[in-house]
């Protein structure tokens, strides 16, 4: 069997998504034909002549062949044309912006990780680029916040931590008709239930640290776009700037990509019956879920989302002594920040995730002392449900 009979990537291709995260960008390599793609441990590569390499590649900070693998598998599952590999979602972040100059203007959407928001407010605005955070779960917003100087559109759908989504056809096409680039962080959808490039967004961002990881075992992140000059300019800036992924980090991530799939399905079993457990809690104030009637954009999430994903935000009854007693109460879910895992993460966002985001901001927005956050892993349904019954019970009254 000849590597030709390996999709190189989907490219036009009408595979399913579970082929392409298993083939796409892993022809069998090298001279003993590995079916995985090795661990490319190197820094460097010998050159013919001073200038001249009949590999491509001459240094591992431009170009790493395990790096290739993975972005040449991330472009196939989010159904674009380029991707760029980095060392976190962050650096993905930062990329993106620097492709931007002094003096442009970002609208962003207003619920954000909160170290996006930190990397904007404190990183960018400093450097004379401005921002501008709207409710973009409202598209129409957008024609109230455009200036002659706005550049670029960001947002995430559904959104960290209050799983807003934002209607992104609707969203792209007037953008467009401004001449805005749209960039998606796509992270809690993962190319699984969401291709953001589909629906008409420019670039698609995501920290692969989360569910495209898989496993909570490495931190990195992923930038993909169909442009081919903005494509160019992210990979000077890649190279530039440096920020990349280890050899090792890639490798694990393209063993990750082979069971999105798998994982998704669980991650959106679990979380549906989780969601429905606390919706019947007379001692949770309200469920916050995509995949519930009663979200206020459960029709949009349902035209453009294959599932509604394994994220839940609740606001639990009795303010901050309730929410820190049922935190430090649950057994199975592990109190930590992050998310996608195949284990269950639970956290506060106003003094994890969100601490970032001044107080005010915070409140505003309904990040309140009493909302918790839950990412559900992929373990027995009827084991999460037990432990989240008992944590609601013994912090009752706190
Ligand atoms: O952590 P890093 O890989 O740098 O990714 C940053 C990031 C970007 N975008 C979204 C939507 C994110 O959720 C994150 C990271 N978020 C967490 C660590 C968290 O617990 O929310």
């Amino acid at each position: 069997m000849g590597q030709e009979t390996k999709p190189k990537s989907s490219g036009g291709s009408t595979l399913g998504f579970s082929t392409v995260a298993i083939h796409a960008g892993q022809d069998p390599l090298g001279p003993v034909r590995s079916v995985m793609t090795p661990i490319f441990q190197t820094s460097t590569y010998a050159q013919t002549s001073p200038g001249e390499y009949f590999s491509g590649y001459d240094y591992s900070r431009s170009k790493n062949p395990t790096r290739t693998a993975l972005e040449e598998n991330l472009a196939a599952l989010e159904k674009g044309k380029h991707a760029l590999c980095f060392s976190s979602g962050c650096a993905a972040a930062d990329a993106v912006m620097h492709s931007l100059k002094s003096g442009d203007h970002v609208i962003c959407g207003d619920d954000v990780y909160g170290g996006t928001f930190r990397i904007f407010d404190k990183i960018f605005k400093p450097l004379g680029i401005e921002f501008s955070f709207i409710d973009i779960s409202e598209p129409r917003q957008l024609a109230h916040a455009v200036r002659a100087e706005t550049k670029m559109v960001w947002l995430e759908s559904p959104t960290n931590p209050l799983l807003k989504v934002t209607d992104l056809v609707e969203l792209s096409r007037l953008a467009k008709e401004r001449g805005l680039t749209v960039v998606v962080d796509n992270t809690f959808s993962s190319p699984y239930l969401q291709n953001p490039l589909e629906l008409g967004a420019d670039v698609v961002v995501h920290s692969s640290t989360k569910y495209i990881g898989g496993h909570s075992d490495v931190v990195g992140g992923a930038i993909i776009t169909n442009d081919d000059a903005l494509a160019e300019r992210l990979r000077f800036i890649q190279n530039a700037v440096g920020a990349v992924p280890a050899p090792l980090d890639c490798f694990l991530l393209l063993r990750s990509t082979k069971t999105l799939a798998l994982r998704m399905e669980r991650h959106c079993d679990n979380a549906e019956a989780v969601a429905a457990f606390l919706n019947e809690r007379s001692d949770v104030e309200r469920v916050v879920y995509p995949g519930l009637s009663s979200h206020p954009q459960h029709e949009i999430a349902k035209r453009q989302m294959r599932r509604f994903g394994g994220m839940i935000s609740v606001y639990l009854e009795g303010g901050l002594s309730r929410a820190r007693k049922f935190l430090e109460s649950v057994r199975l879910f592990t109190l930590a920040e992050s998310l996608g895992g195949v284990e269950s993460l639970i956290e506060h966002p106003a003094i994890m995730t969100h601490a970032s985001i001044p107080a005010e901001i915070r409140a505003s927005l309904g990040i309140s002392d009493s909302l918790v956050r839950l990412s559900v892993g992929i373990e027995d349904i009827d084991d999460l449900i037990a432990d989240l019954r008992q944590a609601l019970d013994v912090s009752q009254g706190a």
